[in-house]
Protein backbone atom coordinates (compact mmCIF):
# COMPACT_ATOMS: atom_id res chain seq x y z
CA UNK A 1 0.00 0.00 0.00
CA UNK A 2 1.26 2.93 -0.82
CA UNK A 3 0.96 6.51 1.59
CA UNK A 4 -0.03 9.56 -0.01
CA UNK A 5 1.64 12.31 1.76
CA UNK A 6 -0.78 15.00 2.63
CA UNK A 7 0.22 18.40 2.62
CA UNK A 8 -1.66 20.37 5.81
CA UNK A 9 -0.21 23.97 4.54
CA UNK A 10 -0.08 24.30 1.40
CA UNK A 11 0.45 28.48 1.72
CA UNK A 12 3.63 29.66 1.28
CA UNK A 13 5.20 31.01 4.52
CA UNK A 14 7.09 34.04 4.39
CA UNK A 15 9.84 34.51 6.58
CA UNK A 16 10.50 37.74 9.01
CA UNK A 17 13.08 39.12 6.50
CA UNK A 18 10.60 38.90 3.32
CA UNK A 19 7.79 40.29 5.02
CA UNK A 20 9.42 43.54 6.39
CA UNK A 21 10.99 43.72 2.58
CA UNK A 22 6.98 43.57 1.40
CA UNK A 23 5.84 45.88 3.86
CA UNK A 24 8.94 47.99 3.13
CA UNK A 25 8.20 48.52 -0.44
CA UNK A 26 4.57 48.71 -0.17
CA UNK A 27 4.83 51.92 2.00
CA UNK A 28 7.34 53.15 0.18
CA UNK A 29 5.99 52.91 -3.28
CA UNK A 30 2.61 54.64 -1.48
CA UNK A 31 1.65 58.17 -2.93
CA UNK A 32 2.39 59.61 0.80
CA UNK A 33 5.48 57.39 1.74
CA UNK A 34 5.13 55.68 4.91
CA UNK A 35 6.89 53.07 7.11
CA UNK A 36 5.31 51.17 9.82
CA UNK A 37 6.31 51.95 13.00
CA UNK A 38 6.14 48.32 14.48
CA UNK A 39 9.42 47.85 12.88
CA UNK A 40 11.17 50.67 15.01
CA UNK A 41 11.85 47.74 17.66
CA UNK A 42 14.83 45.99 16.53
CA UNK A 43 17.62 45.39 19.09
CA UNK A 44 19.42 49.00 18.77
CA UNK A 45 15.77 50.18 18.67
CA UNK A 46 15.40 48.26 21.73
CA UNK A 47 18.01 50.36 23.30
CA UNK A 48 16.80 53.60 21.59
CA UNK A 49 13.32 53.82 23.10
CA UNK A 50 14.56 52.52 26.51
CA UNK A 51 16.71 55.71 26.40
CA UNK A 52 13.50 57.71 25.61
CA UNK A 53 11.67 56.28 28.26
CA UNK A 54 14.43 57.84 30.13
CA UNK A 55 14.31 61.36 28.74
CA UNK A 56 12.85 63.80 31.29
CA UNK A 57 10.62 65.17 28.36
CA UNK A 58 8.78 61.86 27.81
CA UNK A 59 6.62 61.82 30.42
CA UNK A 60 4.60 59.08 29.78
CA UNK A 61 6.30 56.54 31.08
CA UNK A 62 6.49 58.16 34.65
CA UNK A 63 3.03 58.62 34.73
CA UNK A 64 2.22 55.07 33.88
CA UNK A 65 4.57 53.75 36.57
CA UNK A 66 3.15 55.98 39.02
CA UNK A 67 -0.09 54.77 38.73
CA UNK A 68 1.09 50.92 38.97
CA UNK A 69 3.48 51.66 41.83
CA UNK A 70 0.74 53.52 43.67
CA UNK A 71 -2.46 51.92 42.51
CA UNK A 72 -1.80 48.23 42.17
CA UNK A 73 -3.88 47.15 44.93
CA UNK A 74 -6.71 48.81 43.54
CA UNK A 75 -6.34 47.66 39.86
CA UNK A 76 -6.12 44.22 41.64
CA UNK A 77 -8.68 44.65 43.74
CA UNK A 78 -10.99 45.49 40.33
CA UNK A 79 -9.73 42.63 38.96
CA UNK A 80 -10.22 40.40 41.25
CA UNK A 81 -13.68 41.28 42.34
CA UNK A 82 -15.06 38.14 41.92
CA UNK A 83 -13.08 36.07 43.02
CA UNK A 84 -12.53 34.84 39.42
CA UNK A 85 -9.02 33.01 38.74
CA UNK A 86 -7.72 34.72 35.88
CA UNK A 87 -4.58 34.78 33.81
CA UNK A 88 -2.43 37.70 32.30
CA UNK A 89 -1.59 38.08 29.25
CA UNK A 90 0.61 41.46 28.28
CA UNK A 91 0.23 42.63 24.48
CA UNK A 92 3.88 44.41 23.85
CA UNK A 93 5.31 43.66 27.11
CA UNK A 94 8.66 45.37 26.72
CA UNK A 95 10.63 45.53 29.69
CA UNK A 96 7.43 45.00 32.43
CA UNK A 97 9.09 47.11 34.79
CA UNK A 98 4.96 48.58 35.04
CA UNK A 99 3.22 45.34 35.52
CA UNK A 100 5.51 43.95 37.18
CA UNK A 101 4.45 46.01 40.36
CA UNK A 102 0.94 44.65 39.33
CA UNK A 103 2.81 41.10 38.98
CA UNK A 104 4.24 41.48 42.74
CA UNK A 105 1.37 42.63 44.06
CA UNK A 106 -0.73 39.65 42.77
CA UNK A 107 2.07 36.92 44.07
CA UNK A 108 2.56 38.70 47.14
CA UNK A 109 -1.15 37.83 48.13
CA UNK A 110 -1.56 34.54 46.86
CA UNK A 111 -3.61 35.29 43.97
CA UNK A 112 -2.91 32.22 41.67
CA UNK A 113 -1.93 33.47 37.70
CA UNK A 114 -0.13 32.66 34.70
CA UNK A 115 1.41 35.74 33.15
CA UNK A 116 2.02 35.67 29.19
CA UNK A 117 4.24 38.36 28.09
CA UNK A 118 4.22 38.94 24.20
CA UNK A 119 6.28 41.17 22.46
CA UNK A 120 7.85 41.68 18.66
CA UNK A 121 10.83 41.54 20.16
CA UNK A 122 12.53 38.55 20.74
CA UNK A 123 15.70 39.89 22.44
CA UNK A 124 12.42 41.29 24.94
CA UNK A 125 10.90 37.89 25.39
CA UNK A 126 14.44 36.17 26.28
CA UNK A 127 15.34 38.53 28.52
CA UNK A 128 12.19 39.11 30.66
CA UNK A 129 12.10 34.83 30.88
CA UNK A 130 15.45 35.39 31.93
CA UNK A 131 14.96 38.42 34.59
CA UNK A 132 11.16 38.18 35.69
CA UNK A 133 11.55 34.85 37.54
CA UNK A 134 14.21 36.59 39.90
CA UNK A 135 12.09 39.67 40.26
CA UNK A 136 9.08 38.10 41.20
CA UNK A 137 9.65 34.84 43.38
CA UNK A 138 7.47 31.41 41.90
CA UNK A 139 6.11 33.77 39.18
CA UNK A 140 4.75 31.48 36.51
CA UNK A 141 5.59 32.79 32.70
CA UNK A 142 5.04 31.77 29.56
CA UNK A 143 6.70 34.43 26.90
CA UNK A 144 5.94 34.51 23.79
CA UNK A 145 7.71 36.72 20.69
CA UNK A 146 5.49 37.35 17.71
CA UNK A 147 2.51 39.36 16.23
CA UNK A 148 -0.15 40.41 18.69
CA UNK A 149 -3.13 38.38 17.20
CA UNK A 150 -0.90 35.30 16.27
CA UNK A 151 0.08 35.28 19.88
CA UNK A 152 -2.76 36.26 21.85
CA UNK A 153 -4.29 32.89 19.94
CA UNK A 154 -1.51 30.77 21.31
CA UNK A 155 -1.80 32.21 24.97
CA UNK A 156 -5.68 31.46 24.57
CA UNK A 157 -4.43 27.81 23.99
CA UNK A 158 -2.69 27.37 26.92
CA UNK A 159 -4.42 29.34 29.30
CA UNK A 160 -8.30 28.20 30.57
CA UNK A 161 -8.82 31.27 33.13
CA UNK A 162 -10.36 34.43 32.11
CA UNK A 163 -8.27 36.52 30.55
CA UNK A 164 -6.81 39.99 31.60
CA UNK A 165 -5.14 41.64 28.94
CA UNK A 166 -2.87 44.40 29.39
CA UNK A 167 -2.16 46.54 26.34
CA UNK A 168 0.07 49.98 28.39
CA UNK A 169 2.54 51.94 27.59
CA UNK A 170 0.06 54.01 25.17
CA UNK A 171 0.81 51.42 22.63
CA UNK A 172 -2.53 51.87 21.14
CA UNK A 173 -1.46 55.21 20.36
CA UNK A 174 -0.05 53.51 17.30
CA UNK A 175 -3.58 53.35 15.44
CA UNK A 176 -5.32 55.80 14.30
CA UNK A 177 -8.30 56.59 15.85
CA UNK A 178 -10.77 53.86 12.89
CA UNK A 179 -7.77 51.64 13.35
CA UNK A 180 -7.72 51.89 16.87
CA UNK A 181 -11.29 50.93 16.63
CA UNK A 182 -10.68 47.62 14.73
CA UNK A 183 -8.08 46.61 16.89
CA UNK A 184 -9.91 46.65 19.90
CA UNK A 185 -13.04 45.17 17.76
CA UNK A 186 -10.67 42.48 16.89
CA UNK A 187 -9.75 42.24 20.45
CA UNK A 188 -13.85 42.03 22.12
CA UNK A 189 -13.65 39.03 19.69
CA UNK A 190 -10.95 36.76 20.74
CA UNK A 191 -12.03 37.27 24.50
CA UNK A 192 -15.58 36.11 26.25
CA UNK A 193 -17.93 37.25 28.67
CA UNK A 194 -16.02 38.45 31.66
CA UNK A 195 -12.52 38.53 30.14
CA UNK A 196 -10.84 41.96 30.99
CA UNK A 197 -8.88 44.72 28.92
CA UNK A 198 -6.47 47.39 30.14
CA UNK A 199 -5.05 49.70 28.03
CA UNK A 200 -2.72 52.69 28.53
CA UNK A 201 -3.83 56.12 26.87
CA UNK A 202 -1.79 59.39 26.76
CA UNK A 203 -4.60 61.68 27.20
CA UNK A 204 -4.80 65.39 25.50
CA UNK A 205 -2.47 67.91 27.39
CA UNK A 206 -1.05 71.35 26.54
CA UNK A 207 0.03 70.51 23.30
CA UNK A 208 4.21 72.14 23.60
CA UNK A 209 4.25 69.21 26.42
CA UNK A 210 3.16 66.59 23.90
CA UNK A 211 5.45 67.78 20.93
CA UNK A 212 8.50 67.76 23.22
CA UNK A 213 7.89 64.46 24.48
CA UNK A 214 8.72 63.28 20.57
CA UNK A 215 10.99 66.03 19.92
CA UNK A 216 13.73 65.64 22.87
CA UNK A 217 16.91 68.11 22.90
CA UNK A 218 19.16 65.21 23.15
CA UNK A 219 17.83 63.87 19.93
CA UNK A 220 16.80 60.42 20.83
CA UNK A 221 13.85 59.86 19.31
CA UNK A 222 15.65 61.32 16.14
CA UNK A 223 18.18 58.28 16.11
CA UNK A 224 15.06 56.54 16.82
CA UNK A 225 13.15 57.35 14.13
CA UNK A 226 16.70 57.24 11.66
CA UNK A 227 17.62 53.66 13.01
CA UNK A 228 14.42 52.28 11.09
CA UNK A 229 16.14 53.62 8.20
CA UNK A 230 19.32 51.83 8.71
CA UNK A 231 17.61 48.71 9.67
CA UNK A 232 16.06 48.72 6.10
CA UNK A 233 20.20 49.38 4.93
CA UNK A 234 21.52 46.42 7.08
CA UNK A 235 18.40 43.93 6.79
CA UNK A 236 17.16 44.75 3.25
CA UNK A 237 20.17 45.64 1.29
CA UNK A 238 19.75 49.01 1.07
CA UNK A 239 21.36 52.90 0.95
CA UNK A 240 19.28 55.50 2.30
CA UNK A 241 21.61 58.32 3.72
CA UNK A 242 20.11 59.60 6.81
CA UNK A 243 22.01 63.21 5.88
CA UNK A 244 19.56 63.39 3.45
CA UNK A 245 16.65 63.62 5.50
CA UNK A 246 15.47 65.73 8.98
CA UNK A 247 13.22 64.35 11.36
CA UNK A 248 10.34 66.35 11.61
CA UNK A 249 7.72 65.78 14.87
CA UNK A 250 3.68 67.58 14.62
CA UNK A 251 1.49 67.84 16.82
CA UNK A 252 -2.44 68.72 15.92
CA UNK A 253 -4.34 70.07 19.17
CA UNK A 254 -7.49 69.36 16.95
CA UNK A 255 -7.27 65.77 16.33
CA UNK A 256 -5.04 64.80 18.76
CA UNK A 257 -2.69 63.30 16.25
CA UNK A 258 0.68 63.33 17.13
CA UNK A 259 3.03 62.16 14.01
CA UNK A 260 6.54 62.14 13.54
CA UNK A 261 7.33 62.24 9.71
CA UNK A 262 10.88 62.39 7.76
CA UNK A 263 11.55 65.12 5.41
CA UNK A 264 13.43 64.62 2.66
CA UNK A 265 15.91 67.67 2.29
CA UNK A 266 16.41 67.63 -1.53
CA UNK A 267 15.42 65.26 -4.56
CA UNK A 268 17.64 61.63 -4.25
CA UNK A 269 17.28 58.06 -5.03
CA UNK A 270 17.23 55.62 -2.49
CA UNK A 271 17.79 51.93 -3.34
CA UNK A 272 16.52 48.56 -1.83
CA UNK A 273 18.11 45.49 -3.26
CA UNK A 274 16.95 46.32 -6.80
CA UNK A 275 14.37 48.21 -6.81
CA UNK A 276 14.63 52.42 -6.93
CA UNK A 277 12.90 54.66 -4.65
CA UNK A 278 12.31 58.40 -5.76
CA UNK A 279 12.47 61.24 -3.29
CA UNK A 280 11.38 64.49 -4.50
CA UNK A 281 12.76 67.51 -2.36
CA UNK A 282 10.99 68.50 0.63
CA UNK A 283 8.79 64.49 0.29
CA UNK A 284 7.36 63.42 3.99
CA UNK A 285 7.97 60.07 5.00
CA UNK A 286 5.66 59.62 7.69
CA UNK A 287 6.91 57.44 10.17
CA UNK A 288 4.54 57.17 13.29
CA UNK A 289 1.06 58.18 14.62
CA UNK A 290 1.30 58.94 18.49
CA UNK A 291 -2.61 59.41 19.06
CA UNK A 292 -3.78 61.18 21.96
CA UNK A 293 -7.04 61.08 23.54
CA UNK A 294 -9.59 62.56 25.65
CA UNK A 295 -11.67 60.51 28.32
CA UNK A 296 -14.92 60.99 26.01
CA UNK A 297 -13.06 59.67 23.38
CA UNK A 298 -11.71 56.81 25.51
CA UNK A 299 -15.45 56.29 26.27
CA UNK A 300 -16.64 55.94 22.52
CA UNK A 301 -13.94 53.61 21.87
CA UNK A 302 -14.38 51.19 24.38
CA UNK A 303 -18.55 51.59 23.91
CA UNK A 304 -18.00 51.15 19.78
CA UNK A 305 -15.93 47.99 20.54
CA UNK A 306 -18.47 46.18 22.85
CA UNK A 307 -16.37 46.63 26.13
CA UNK A 308 -18.21 48.08 29.27
CA UNK A 309 -16.12 50.76 31.53
CA UNK A 310 -15.32 49.62 35.09
CA UNK A 311 -12.33 51.70 36.34
CA UNK A 312 -10.12 54.51 35.08
CA UNK A 313 -6.93 55.15 37.04
CA UNK A 314 -4.98 58.56 36.89
CA UNK A 315 -1.51 59.73 37.78
CA UNK A 316 -1.62 62.60 40.09
CA UNK A 317 -1.09 64.85 37.30
CA UNK A 318 -3.90 63.48 35.53
CA UNK A 319 -2.15 63.10 32.18
CA UNK A 320 -2.30 59.68 31.28
CA UNK A 321 -4.73 56.88 32.36
CA UNK A 322 -5.36 53.31 32.67
CA UNK A 323 -8.78 52.19 31.52
CA UNK A 324 -9.84 48.90 32.75
CA UNK A 325 -12.61 47.65 30.24
CA UNK A 326 -14.80 44.02 30.97
CA UNK A 327 -16.33 42.18 28.09
C1 LIG B 1 5.73 52.91 22.49
C2 LIG B 1 4.13 53.66 20.92
C3 LIG B 1 3.91 54.29 23.19
O1 LIG B 1 4.17 56.58 20.70
O2 LIG B 1 4.80 57.34 22.63
C4 LIG B 1 8.15 57.17 21.70
C5 LIG B 1 6.76 55.16 20.86
N1 LIG B 1 7.85 57.00 19.58
N2 LIG B 1 8.77 58.19 21.08
C6 LIG B 1 4.83 56.49 21.73
C7 LIG B 1 7.56 56.42 20.73
C8 LIG B 1 8.59 58.08 19.81
C9 LIG B 1 5.72 55.26 21.93
N3 LIG B 1 4.88 54.03 22.11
Amino acid sequence: MTVIPITLNPRPVLTATETFYNDVVRGLQAPQKYLDSKYFYDAKGDVLFQEIMQCHEYYLTGCEMEIFRTQSAKIAEALYELGEPFDIIELGAGDATKSIHLLKYLSDNDIPYTYYPIDISENVISLLEKTLPQQVPGLKMHGLNGEYFDMLQVAGQLSNRKKVLLFMGANIGNFNIPSARKFCKDLREMLLTGDMLLTGFDLKKHPQMILSAYNDTAGITRAFNFNLLERINRELNADFDISRFEHFPTYDPGTGSCKSYLISLEAHEVHIGDLTIMFSEHEALYMEISQKYSLSEIAQLAKLSGFETTHNFFDSKGWFTDCLWEC
